[in-house]
């Protein structure tokens, strides 16, 4: 634990202030599971005449970061919009780099993340996934399997409308099985079909960058989440910005709870 809170001041700079505030968003309940879509990296290096790429890399810099404070804060699982199935329409050159990012980061962070009880998870169609790319994430799924602290759940070839038809399909298939009768079919049952079966909902859902909109994520498990947007572009998202996001999910909460 001390071992984690010396890292995290390192991090950041040694900045007490951060401190501060971590603490402060500690003493309210935070949320069990937050969701990110993480937009703005090929703007962010527009902005700076740099290659798309380049945004791609710094993000994933951020995914480390972003995903440390969440495990010190108590969230229990942090799922991230890495890849979407309508990803696969941009530029060959960009795709593959993309696809180069997961052996990357879990080159450089798997130890870390093992050292600090994080599992890591996935959901999406892993079919069309590169062999070299699946392969890194099987690995790390596999080191990290008993791990009980974070889940870092990776959103990857991932839409949300085709895991609804691929769901019901299954439905239909159990049904005429006789594995499942229609009339037990109810919201509970349904979302143990989906990919995220065994995952709680999102309590929160950030996405940077502007857009005010969903992109096909988690339609179905966002239904009572709260959401916060922000214009940062998502190499630029900071420990700041995340404890932004849960001081307002916390003063929503207390509103709701006051009434
Ligand atoms: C690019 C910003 C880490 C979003 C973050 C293949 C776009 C950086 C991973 C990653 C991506 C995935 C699985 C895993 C470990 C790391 C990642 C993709 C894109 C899509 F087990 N960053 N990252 N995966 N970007």
């Amino acid at each position: 634990m001390m071992f984690n809170k010396m890292k995290l001041w390192k991090n950041q700079n040694n900045s007490s202030i951060l401190r501060d505030k971590i603490n402060k968003i500690k003493e309210l309940p935070v949320p069990e599971h937050v969701a990110i879509i993480m937009d703005g990296n090929g703007r962010w290096a527009k902005k700076r005449a740099l290659p798309r790429v380049a945004g791609h890399h710094e993000g994933m810099k951020v995914v480390r970061k972003t995903t440390m404070l969440a495990n010190e804060l108590g969230i229990k699982t942090l799922t991230l919009y890495a890849f979407s199935t309508e990803n696969w329409k941009r530029p060959k050159n960009e795709v593959d780099y993309i696809m180069k990012l997961p052996e990357e980061f879990l080159g450089t962070f798997l130890p870390e993340l093992v050292e600090n009880n994080v599992q890591v998870k996935m959901i999406g169609y892993k079919d069309q996934l590169p062999g070299h790319t699946l392969r890194a994430i099987e690995k790390a799924m596999d080191q990290t399997r008993n791990n009980n602290g974070l889940v870092l759940n990776f959103a990857l070839n991932y839409g949300s409308r085709l895991e609804i038809v691929d769901a019901v399909k299954k439905v239909i298939i159990d049904t005429q099985n006789g594995k499942l009768q229609s009339s037990e079919l109810d919201e509970q049952v349904f979302s143990s079909y989906l990919m995220t079966a065994g995952f709680a909902d999102p309590d929160l859902l950030i996405r940077t960058s502007g857009e005010i909109r969903l992109s096909n994520f988690m339609l179905w498990q966002l239904a009572y989440s709260e959401f916060w947007f922000t214009d940062v572009l998502w190499p630029d998202f900071s420990e700041e910005h995340l404890l932004e996001a849960i001081e307002v999910f916390q003063k929503r909460q207390r509103r709701f709870g006051g009434i």
